[in-house]
């Protein structure tokens, strides 16, 4: 698997604009069962700083921008989220970082499960370990 994984999404659309539409299992490649907004992050904020156990994810930056750092432990590599028509796939143990929100960014995160902060890494030394075993 590689540390970066894109899904291009196909944009629909006429003479009134786009839309994307995005399906469980078919565009995003697990069945959906929570969606999240992270939008009006002050400047100079950068979140994240964590990796997930189980959880898969896309990423997509529905409104301006955001720079995704993703390190597996191995590799570290800095990926721009500025179009929405691109989703970021966020699985196998990835420790992630945002920076560099622009004012207008909204970006919308689908998720394969529920809220769980027990699926949380937030310890980057535990997450090397992790990485080990
Ligand atoms: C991730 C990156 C890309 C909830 O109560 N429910 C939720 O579904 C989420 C996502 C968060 N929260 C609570 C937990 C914290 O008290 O909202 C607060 C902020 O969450 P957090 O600091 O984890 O946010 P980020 O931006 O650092 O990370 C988020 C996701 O948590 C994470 O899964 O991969 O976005």
């Amino acid at each position: 698997m590689h540390l970066v994984n894109w899904i291009n999404f196909p944009t629909l659309g006429d003479e009134r604009g786009s839309l994307i539409a995005l399906e469980a299992e078919k565009h995003i490649p697990f069945a959906i069962k929570r969606v999240y907004y992270i939008f009006n992050t002050k400047a100079g904020v950068a979140r994240g700083f964590h990796a997930h156990k189980a959880l898969k994810q896309v990423a997509v930056c529905v409104s301006g921008k955001c720079k995704m750092l993703l390190d597996n432990g191995h590799e570290k590599v800095e990926v721009w989220l500025d179009s929405p028509n691109k989703g970021l796939v966020l699985e196998d143990l990835t420790w992630r970082e945002m920076h560099d929100f622009s004012e207008d960014c909204v970006l919308l995160v689908l998720a394969s499960e529920h809220y769980d902060e027990l699926d949380y890494i937030r310890n980057y030394e535990e997450f090397l370990k992790q990485v080990k075993t």
